[in-house]
């Protein structure tokens, strides 16, 4: 087998980070762009991470920490340049949370130097992952992110159920990070916790997934919500559930919220991953919907259907059919990207704007729930057209 240089890996991996992404001109829904590459790979983890590059303990130039993914980063805007907390998965099964760095969002991101050192709790996590970034009212950047142990209550020979509830962190500069105790709610299960912006009537409001059972079973009626007092001991001793699932939609398994949302004129923006069952297995899509200002658990515009699914490439990979998001961000003059991973494998964005999200949410259709009513919305626009073309024709003469 061929020996490529330390120099000739360096040069392909530096290339792969300057590479410069293009909108893709293939696809056009007017409500978001996407773009030709995936923006952070495995190709993009430094060589340092992957490879011992010394010739003396590794002379054939061997890959001796390899990494499977990078994918479900939460995202924030910090000093001009968009920052991803990105699950890095290694070969070993484990996740471990990075931060890449780019100043167009687009383009161009960079890990840093070393990996984020999260500090456990008195019970060590198995495995971290998806971390939703909220920079808050209170002056503090929080992480929520899921732990993983193993069910504490599992037989011997069951090595499968686990326990999975939500850790917090929070940090100033995304660099040292403070790790809080974990988030207490009445569920035995906990994922896709994320923390509202803002407190509300003083408080701080979560967005939570109630579940019981086994992690991966659709129990739990969808996303819920509830509060607390103080994020060092945080605790909601109620939860309600205000996005539910529901029969036959793009939801049907689970959902979760996905970033934490954002203030718009006209109400929250918030992003989602609804779960469906199909013959290939579960498939995740990326929905929208909007909430009050003053009630943010009480949905005010649900378009329905996926706002973001699977494409092309984006369909395959190490759990395939999969689009999850779990980072937004709002950069100068409106502009909105959606970070989202595919296929539990790599990270994309979507170009959009605040306006196109608002427009979209407000202004497409909610679910039907049943083909005739979906029929009836679609040949309502149908005749609209219809209309409009013939008075367009009769103003023509
Ligand atoms: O494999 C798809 C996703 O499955 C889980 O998400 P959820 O709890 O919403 O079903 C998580 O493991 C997530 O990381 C993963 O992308």
């Amino acid at each position: 087998m061929p020996k490529p240089s330390i120099k000739a890996l360096q040069t392909a991996h530096e290339k792969l980070i300057k590479a410069r992404n293009k909108v893709d001109p293939r696809f056009h829904n007017g409500i978001y762009e996407r773009f030709v590459n995936p923006i952070v790979t495995r190709d993009h983890v430094p060589l340092e991470w992957r490879y011992d590059l010394n010739p003396k303990t590794n002379p054939l130039l061997l890959e001796r920490l390899g990494v499977g993914g990078t994918y479900n980063a939460g995202a924030i805007e910090m000093g001009g340049k968009v920052l991803m907390v990105v699950r890095v998965e290694g070969n070993d099964r484990k996740s471990f949370f990075a931060v890449a760095e780019s100043t167009s969002g687009i383009d161009g991101f960079r890990f840093w130097d070393e990996p984020v050192v999260m500090p456990e709790t008195e019970r060590p996590d198995t495995n971290v992952y998806d971390m939703r970034l909220t920079k808050h009212e209170d002056g503090w950047i929080y992480g929520l992110f899921c732990t993983e142990r193993r069910d504490p209550a599992a037989k011997p020979t069951d090595l499968s159920s686990a326990e999975a509830q939500c850790g917090i962190a929070r940090t100033r500069d995304l660099k040292t990070w403070e790790r809080l105790p974990d988030l207490k709610t009445p569920s035995p299960q906990q994922r896709n916790v994320v923390l509202h912006p803002e407190f509300v009537n003083g408080k701080y409001m979560l967005y939570t997934r109630p579940q019981d059972g086994f992690i991966d079973a659709g129990s739990g009626g969808g996303i819920g919500y509830g509060f607390c007092d103080d994020m060092t001991k945080a605790v909601v001793a109620d939860e309600k559930v205000f996005e539910l699932r529901a029969y036959h939609t793009i939801k049907e398994v689970k959902n979760g919220q996905g970033a934490p949302p954002i203030r718009t004129k006209r109400g929250w923006l918030h992003v989602a991953h609804g779960v469906r069952g199909c013959a290939a297995g579960l498939r995740y899509v990326a929905y929208a919907f909007m909430t009050d200002l003053e009630k943010p658990w009480q949905v005010i515009a649900a378009p329905g259907g996926h706002l973001i699914a699977p494409l092309k490439e984006e369909r395959v990979g190490d759990v395939s059919n999969v689009v999850f998001i779990n980072g937004m961000v709002e950069r100068k003059g409106g502009e909105l990207l959606l970070y989202y991973a595919s296929s539990d494998t790599r990270m994309h964005v979507a170009r959009t704007s605040i306006e196109r999200m608002v427009d979209y949410c407000f202004g497409t259709p909610a679910d039907g729930m049943r083909s005739y009513a979906c029929v009836q919305q679609r040949l309502e626009l149908i005749r609209r057209n219809k209309a409009l073309k013939a008075k367009t024709k009769t103003a023509k003469g």
